[in-house]
């Protein structure tokens, strides 16, 4: 068991790609965690496949490392504006927080939000001007910009004193000053050992935690992660759980584990200050206070921010359904939907009144929703999925929807083209500058609902050379119509093989999103009309056959590769009465009704 005044809990927070989980490599590195011959991969924390495949952290990891006699807990956060609600809900855990900023880029849309979360739960940041071995790293210019912004989001004294140090965390090292010597992390160490404080709490008073993240272990159930705020838990205590709604169970700890490197080490016994995971309680939950039986106290519930945008989850009615999925049924959607919201509290998952094929999630973004879709792809579940929607809410009579602080950055030549596509879409230009570089930052506050199916257009319309990244900022009056798609699509007439003379036909009236083979289905969308309508056509039809013609002269007919979405994309790209038809292997595009048939069937 460690004294408190011995721990160290920090978080690590930046915008996106500035470094955190880099920066935590080296850390494990030169606190010994690893052998010396043995071979970690890069961002090592980035565990989860959607993580690895989109290099991205997508979850809040825990770990555990010592310097000196001291025990340092470390929390690896997000840097995606969708993945927000992972921070708020880490940051009740510790007692300090890593705020790292790219050298270069300075400050970007997630520093301004997750450094407000900090300064708002009272914790004193430690700024890390990171990258410093960038070409155009300008760290004192950062520095600057750094503490305007702490200034800006309404820092106290002590805040605003705050501690900061020079770093590559890729490089592995870290300098006070920008003359020193180059070497390894411990100016770093030292700096968290001095500048962040111990844990609060009392060995001797009795215990209580409170869960902020959950778990699950194969042998012992759910697991509840926290830290403790006092007293001390061993294997076998017993403990009173209370709830959100103030009931109480009583329980006996089977498993204690704490962090040390990248595993899970089991343990005895623990006390205040340090974060563990305690098992035994199976229906524990996000925001339960756990408690020694003599001292049973409710702790504030864990609140996090509202969502912003929602999908309806509904059953796959596609032709097609249940040839590769084996989860097809509501039921089954339904039960893995309440599993992942217990576990995952910054998505809200509701009934859809009047329907039962459908149910609606709400989350923090597409790409939030995009990657629990694809998590339940690799589990084996069909879908359908509706076209994103923003949660408005009700202010004085008036509607309201949500609005998001844009940060734009692109090569000077198309700051002209996004000025006129965020204009069009209710956006308003707050900043404009153009560097020495030729590169033009802009930000804007543009309704969420403006940006869906964006994100593809501004990659496509910048060439891939664009930075758009953006965070919620509040709730306005509704900005008015905002034109969706431009552009209709083409409509399969009936089902089979698409075949290459179909589609030859078909390729004139614009970018077609299936290839000779393919198979389709009638209301199934096989491209994208160069018009604004949609069209009704017919990808499978087969050339007559004359004697003349022998059936292969196909392959004469020169067609376009097609479109292929990923599923950010396609959920981007639907317009309102269209559906994503996602399955472990296909992602198709369809009409919401197959056909007449179908509308005059389901039309609600
Ligand atoms: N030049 C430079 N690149 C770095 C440094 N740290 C991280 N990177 C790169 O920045 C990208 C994002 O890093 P990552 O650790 O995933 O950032 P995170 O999103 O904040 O966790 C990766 O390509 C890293 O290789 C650094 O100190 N210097
Ligand atoms: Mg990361």
């Amino acid at each position: 068991m460690y004294d408190p005044k011995k721990i160290r809990n920090i978080a690590i927070i930046a915008h996106i790609d500035h470094g955190k989980t880099t920066l935590l490599d080296s850390l494990l590195k030169q606190s010994n965690i690893f052998r010396d011959n043995e071979k970690i991969p890069e961002r090592v924390m980035d565990s989860y496949d959607q993580e690895r495949e989109r290099g991205i952290t997508i979850f809040a990891k825990h770990t555990c490392v010592y310097y000196k006699d001291f025990k340092i807990n470390i929390i690896d956060t997000p840097g995606h504006a969708d993945f927000s609600g992972e921070v708020e809900r880490v940051l009740g855990m510790v007692n300090s927080v890593l705020l790292l900023i790219d050298a270069q880029e300075g400050p970007m849309p997630q520093t301004r939000f997750v450094l407000s979360q900090a300064l708002k739960m009272g914790l004193r940041p430690i700024l890390v001007l990171n990258k410093i071995d960038r070409p155009h790293a300008a760290p004192d210019r950062v520095l600057d910009l750094a503490f305007d912004l702490f200034l800006e989001l309404g820092a106290n004294d002590e805040q605003l004193d705050f501690s900061y140090i020079y770093a590559s965390g890729f490089n592995g090292f870290a300098i006070e000053k920008l003359t020193d010597e180059p070497k390894d992390l411990s100016p770093l160490f030292e700096l968290i050992l001095t500048a962040a404080p111990p844990p609060p709490g009392n060995l001797e008073l009795p215990f209580l935690m409170q869960a902020a993240t959950l778990g699950y272990d194969d042998y012992t159930g759910r697991q509840a992660t926290g830290r403790i705020l006092e007293g001390k838990i061993r294997k076998g205590d017993p403990l009173v759980c209370v709830d959100r709604h103030g009931k109480q169970t009583t329980h006996r700890v089977t498993k204690l584990e704490g962090h040390l490197g990248l595993k899970k080490i089991e343990i005895e016994d623990a006390g205040a200050g340090d974060i563990v995971s305690l098992s035994g309680i199976p229906e524990v939950d996000i925001g339960d206070s756990l408690c020694a039986p003599e001292n049973v106290v409710q702790l504030p519930p864990i609140t996090l921010a509202e969502p912003t945008v929602s999908i309806e989850f509904v059953v796959n009615t596609s032709p097609f359904v249940g040839r590769d999925g084996k989860h097809v049924t509501m039921n089954k959607l339904r039960e893995r939907l309440m599993r992942e919201k217990r576990a995952n509290i910054s998505l809200k998952i509701e009934e859809v009144e009047g329907r039962d094929d459908a149910i609606r999630v709400c989350g923090r973004g597409e790409l939030h929703l995009a990657v629990l879709i694809e998590t339940m792809r690799r589990e084996g579940y069909e879908m359908a999925i509706s076209k994103p929607k923003v949660i408005t809410k009700q202010v004085d009579g008036a509607t309201h929807e949500p609005v998001e602080r844009v940060h734009i950055e692109v090569p000077e030549e198309f700051s002209g083209t996004v000025i006129d596509d965020l204009s069009r879409r209710k956006g308003e230009m707050r900043s404009l500058a153009t560097s020495e570089h030729g590169l033009t930052t802009m930000s804007f506050i543009v309704p969420t609902r403006g940006l869906m199916g964006y994100r593809n257009d501004f990659l496509t319309r910048t060439s891939g050379l664009g930075i758009l990244t953006s965070i919620f900022e509040s709730f306005v009056p509704w900005k008015g119509d905002i034109a969706g798609r431009l552009r209709g699509v083409m409509i399969s007439n009936s089902p089979g093989k698409a075949n290459g003379y179909g589609l030859f036909n078909l390729q004139e009236r614009g970018a077609l999103f299936v290839k000779p083979g393919d198979e389709v289905y009638e209301g199934m969308i096989v491209g994208e009309h160069a018009r604004d309508n949609d069209i009704v056509v017919n990808a499978t039809k087969a050339k007559q056959l004359t004697n003349i013609r022998a059936a292969g002269s196909d392959e004469n007919i020169i067609l376009t590769p097609p479109r292929k979405f990923t599923l950010e994309q396609a959920i981007d790209y639907i317009a309102d009465d269209e559906l994503v038809e996602v399955t472990p292997n296909f992602i198709r595009l369809r009409k919401t009704f197959l056909n007449e048939i179908d509308r005059k069937r389901n039309s609600r």
